[in-house]
């Protein structure tokens, strides 16, 4: 069961912070001889737990109290367990198995014993849920990354549950391709590297859109032709590059005006012309033959215009044998879109004989902001909405399966919160990296 007081639990599960104090008075007072008997210093009792990220059945104890120079002090790591005594340092402890343990602090104050405890929970990882990219042999699973986050806690999850990494925002052209005939492919290099060596695919996230343009793109002072000359060496660069390890690629990313049909009227467009997605997905196609290419697009599902318009846009793609896959960006709430608007891309998808990601998922579970914590119902709602969102995933059939990936991993690192300014919940990691329900629910849906 999950209340308030449990989220407020698992919130701060990994380090407990613990303060008592307990201040000994003795009045000062005047001896025989006349000498003033000394004041202790105030003991202050507090001690901090961490359960350890690689054996979750591993804690350390750090006594942080102050004021009990001299006074003998242990632990207990279990209710009435034997007493240990408390060395300089932090203390380490093993726990056999899953479970709820009562930690105790006891200092031997000259008034009396004086304790602090608090439970700790900790967790086998055999009893944990298995990984994701483990459920499923179907399509893989996709996470989204920072190239500042393959070295730090997250690579743990990165490796055991997933088997696709999209970059979040470096393998797009202001970042790879910052100033003309400069291009940098440092923090590109550094995700594909990543996803090489601990064998995942990599799908290219997006050689074109129009809000990660760099601005001298913008601002391009040659003709139209040089314009067009310039794209197709950027594009020709980039997948070449990652000719046979990028093994898909976004190649536009978001063409569609918003409740419309119509093309965005972005400087690809202006310089190119309304063909301009074509060229692209040629210049991709020549780069490297090998390499599905996907048109990725958000609100396909539900926005009747935008689905149009992207069916439009593949069969286009479709005829000149340009076009791998359709993108669907799952960035949804618990309430929207229904089962059905899902089905329906899916539908025109396959009856296409494309591919079908689902891209970017992110489930809010606060969209009407209502909430100043995530409740036990909207864990629950979350859960559902995401075991709906991979059980239509899975019903598709394997040939036009790919891949569905999750847009981002912690709750906190998510862009939910800073495009909409109010606090949301939605991914399947809290902000100690431990499942949420959201992630049983993926798991659920492939239980079979
Ligand atoms: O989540 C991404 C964020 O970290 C980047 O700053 C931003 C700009 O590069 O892009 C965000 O991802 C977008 C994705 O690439 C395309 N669909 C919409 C996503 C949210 O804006």
């Amino acid at each position: 069961m999950l209340n308030l007081h449990a989220m407020k639990n698992i919130k701060s599960a990994k380090i407990i912070h613990l303060t008592l104090v307990l201040i000994i008075t003795f009045f000062s007072c005047a001896n025989d001889e006349g000498s003033i008997t000394k004041i202790p210093e105030p003991i202050v009792l507090s001690f901090e737990l961490v359960v350890s990220q690689q054996n979750t059945l591993r804690i350390t104890a750090n006594n942080t109290s102050t004021g009990i120079n001299g006074l003998n002090s242990y632990w207990q790591f279990t209710e009435n367990g034997p007493k240990v005594t408390d060395e300089a340092g932090p203390e380490m402890h093993l726990y056999d198995a899953s479970g709820d343990y009562l930690v105790t602090l006891t200092v031997e104050a000259p008034e009396g014993d004086i304790q602090l405890s608090k439970t700790v929970t900790v967790t086998d990882s055999n009893e944990m849920q298995p990984p994701l990219k483990d459920a499923t042999n179907s399509f893989s699973v996709g996470m989204a990354v920072k190239s500042s986050q393959l070295n730090t806690q997250h690579s743990d999850i990165l490796i055991r549950e997933f088997n696709n990494l999209t970059a979040e925002f470096e393998m797009k052209m202001n970042i790879m391709y910052p100033s003309q005939g400069n291009y940098d492919f440092t923090a590109a290099d550094a995700i594909v590297n990543y996803g090489v060596d601990n064998n995942m695919n990599i799908h290219g996230h997006t050689l074109i859109w129009h809000t990660a343009t760099p601005e001298w793109v913008n601002n391009f002072s040659g003709t139209d032709e040089e314009f067009e000359d310039m794209i197709e060496d950027y594009i020709t660069t980039v997948v070449t590059r990652y000719a046979g390890v990028v093994r898909s690629w976004d190649v536009v990313n978001e063409a569609i005006e918003d409740n419309t049909n119509n093309l965005r009227n972005s400087v690809f467009r202006q310089r190119m012309g309304d063909d301009y997605i074509s060229k692209c997905y040629q210049f991709a196609r020549n780069a490297d033959p090998n390499a599905l290419l996907f048109y990725n697009d958000y609100n396909i599902t539900f926005d009747v215009g935008k689905q149009e318009a992207t069916f439009a846009i593949v069969d286009d793609l479709r005829s000149k044998n340009l076009i791998d896959g359709i993108g669907a960006q799952m960035h949804i709430d618990i309430f929207f879109p229904s089962a059905t608007q899902i089905q329906s891309i899916i539908d025109g998808t396959v009856s296409r004989g494309l591919k079908m990601h689902f891209a970017e998922l992110d489930v809010r579970v606060n969209p009407n902001n209502d909430l100043t914590f995530l409740t036990e119902a909207r864990a629950i709602a979350q859960q559902n909405k995401v075991r709906e969102v991979v059980e239509l995933y899975n019903a598709i059939p394997d040939a036009n399966k790919f891949a569905l990936t999750v847009w981002g991993m912690r709750d906190s690192e998510t862009w939910l919160i800073d495009f909409w300014g109010q606090p949301d919940w939605p991914l399947l990691y809290d902000d100690i990296f431990k499942p949420k329900l959201a992630h049983k629910g993926f798991l659920e849906a492939l239980d079979n």
